[in-house]
């Protein structure tokens, strides 16, 4: 076997965005893109030498080849081990898992989360450091220096790795290891929930659906849930992963995982309905007839948490990215816990963390998760719901309605609107930036803004500075409304408006979301000028 170096010049635009590079799979198809990018990697963290990684991916479309790709330059930088998944799969919390147990120098997860698969939709590679979480700000932008800078990339001339089997081969001078993608984190699983008591619970009639979105999570939650903890054969749905996801979005949210939302609402819904994304880090917790908003969880999980074996001796603190409605916070006011507000992307909770400062963290997209791992893991935030059910007994909606009632409620909602164009977006938040500074007093809609400003973050363990966060603005009468572009797209520019409103009473007698927002949402319309920049009011998609 031979080492071959590629000389090639750097391609543009290989600039990792909230989750890692993210682009159209033919833009990573193209000959050298994706073997740029990860010498790149190597380069921008010293070099291989010596080193050992964790490889796997969602198994979305041009996974198994990517994952060759990686092992050769891997090897040919005298990296001398690699783990990797059965049949190239490890979903994002297992892969961080991984990393973890094994004390690896890090992992390459190929995904692009909730975005479609297949050769016309997108693909993505993200690193994630020894610690298991998403490389931070810091490494991110010497990776992105690398791949301006490259000259060429080392790779080894070999057949292609058998995957389909678990055990030991060698590539050069590399050991490669096939694991079992779901083993090892069962068994982290097994830790922090009391599964008995879950197993009684099915036991008793308990009643579930898990849309696995025919993404990675399905051979997890068959595991799990049905071969472990005895839910009822079939609760796991749309469990083979498919290459195009059966050609839909694995997207957990009301939308994209309809048909789930629709059984809920009906007289046939089971007790509790889930569902995860592409890569297994997202949730989504629906009872029946009661829909749990992602911050809402996040909030009712911290209030809770103590009851499961994991967490029985409480929480350190709790984490929120900055557009996750602040209902998490209330929590941790009254447990007397540090509460955290960091911008959007996991990288961010990572050394809070690390530090033992963040407990329990999450996204108003539908991330959860904890320290265990340093992901936010879509099958733990389903198990901390169930173990919590079965120390309760008592419903999602009782639980639900419970917690508005002692904590008050944070209406809250989230606009997106796609594939708006890269000027008209940025015309859009620059014109809200300039005027930021004169916003306070004035009046949109009949709604006056009370404060605005561009979120920043300085990181309270390594004292570094993330600016240009997205844009808060905050109404008279408790109304809080964010602006900020996507940075996981792969076409234009995605605009995200979140919409807060804050009631302590709880909830409004006959009133939806939807209506308790709208004067926020007519304020902020106005206020940016969306009919003027991007041609239209409505969005295409509402969680
Ligand atoms: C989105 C979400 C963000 C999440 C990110 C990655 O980012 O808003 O909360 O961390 O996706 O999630 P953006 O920049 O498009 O708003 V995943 O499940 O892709 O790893
Ligand atoms: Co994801």
């Amino acid at each position: 076997m031979t080492i071959k170096t590629v000389k090639i010049a750097p391609f543009d635009g290989q600039k990792p965005g909230t989750s890692g590079l993210r682009k159209k799979t033919r833009v990573f198809m193209q000959d050298h893109y994706l073997a740029a990018f990860v010498q790149s990697v190597f380069d921008a963290i010293g070099g291989g030498e010596g080193k050992r990684f964790v490889v796997g991916g969602d198994g979305r479309f041009f996974n198994r080849p990517a994952i060759q790709t990686i092992l050769g330059i891997a090897a040919a930088n005298g990296a001398t081990e690699a783990i990797v998944g059965q049949n190239g799969l490890l979903s994002t919390p297992a892969a961080s898992n991984l990393i973890r147990q094994n004390r690896t120098d890090g992992g390459f997860i190929l995904s692009a989360s909730h975005n479609p698969g297949g050769i016309d939709a997108d693909f993505g590679v993200k690193f994630n450091a020894a610690n298991g979480g998403p490389a931070p700000e810091g490494l991110t932008a010497r990776i992105y220096d690398a791949t301006r800078s490259i000259e060429g990339y080392r790779i080894l001339a070999a057949d292609d790795v058998d995957l389909g089997s678990v055990g030991e081969s060698r590539l050069g001078g590399m050991t490669v290891r096939v694991v079992d993608p779901v083993a090892d984190y069962l068994a982290l699983m097994e830790t922090l929930f009391d599964f008995d008591a879950i197993r009684r619970l099915f036991a008793g009639g308990f009643t579930m659906r898990f849309d696995a979105m025919h993404a990675v999570t399905g051979p997890y939650a068959r595991a799990i849930l049905e071969a472990s903890l005895g839910a009822a054969a079939g609760t796991v749905v749309n469990a083979v992963p498919s290459e195009d996801f059966g050609g839909g979005h694995p997207d957990p949210n009301p939308i994209w995982a309809k048909p789930l939302m629709d059984l809920m609402m009906s007289d046939e819904a089971p007790d509790l309905g889930a569902a995860s994304d592409g890569d297994g880090d997202r949730n989504m917790i629906v009872g029946r007839g009661a829909y749990v908003t992602p911050s809402d969880s996040l909030a009712i999980l911290a209030a809770n948490a103590h009851l499961a074996p994991g967490y029985k001796n409480g929480l350190a603190g709790v984490a929120r990215s900055m557009p996750t409605s602040a209902a998490s916070d209330k929590v941790a006011e009254k447990l007397g816990i540090a509460s955290f507000e960091t911008p959007t992307g996991w990288k961010f909770f990572g050394n809070l963390l690390d530090a033992g400062r963040a407990t329990l963290c999450g996204e108003e997209s539908a991330g959860t998760g904890s320290d265990h791992v340093r992901e936010k893991d879509g099958l733990w935030a389903v198990l901390l719901w169930l173990n919590i059910l079965a120390a309760r007994g008592q419903s999602v909606a009782r639980i639900q309605n419970a917690h508005w009632t002692e904590f008050g409620r944070n209406y809250y909602s989230r606009h997106d609107f796609e594939a708006v164009s890269q000027a008209h977006a940025n015309a859009l938040v620059t014109g809200v930036i300039s005027r930021l500074d004169a916003l306070p007093g004035q009046v949109f809609a009949g709604m006056t803004v009370e404060r605005a400003d561009e979120f920043a973050y300085r990181d309270p363990i390594d004292n570094s500075l993330s600016e240009h966060q997205g844009l808060r603005i905050w109404f008279a009468g408790g109304g809080r409304a964010v602006l900020r572009l996507s940075g996981t797209g792969t076409e234009g520019a995605t605009i995200r408006l979140y919409l807060e409103l804050y009631r302590a009473e709880g909830s409004i007698p006959g009133q939806d979301t939807a209506e308790v927002l709208e004067p926020l949402r007519q304020a902020v319309l106005e206020l940016a000028g969306f009919a003027r920049h991007v041609g239209r009011v409505d969005p295409d998609v509402i969680t």
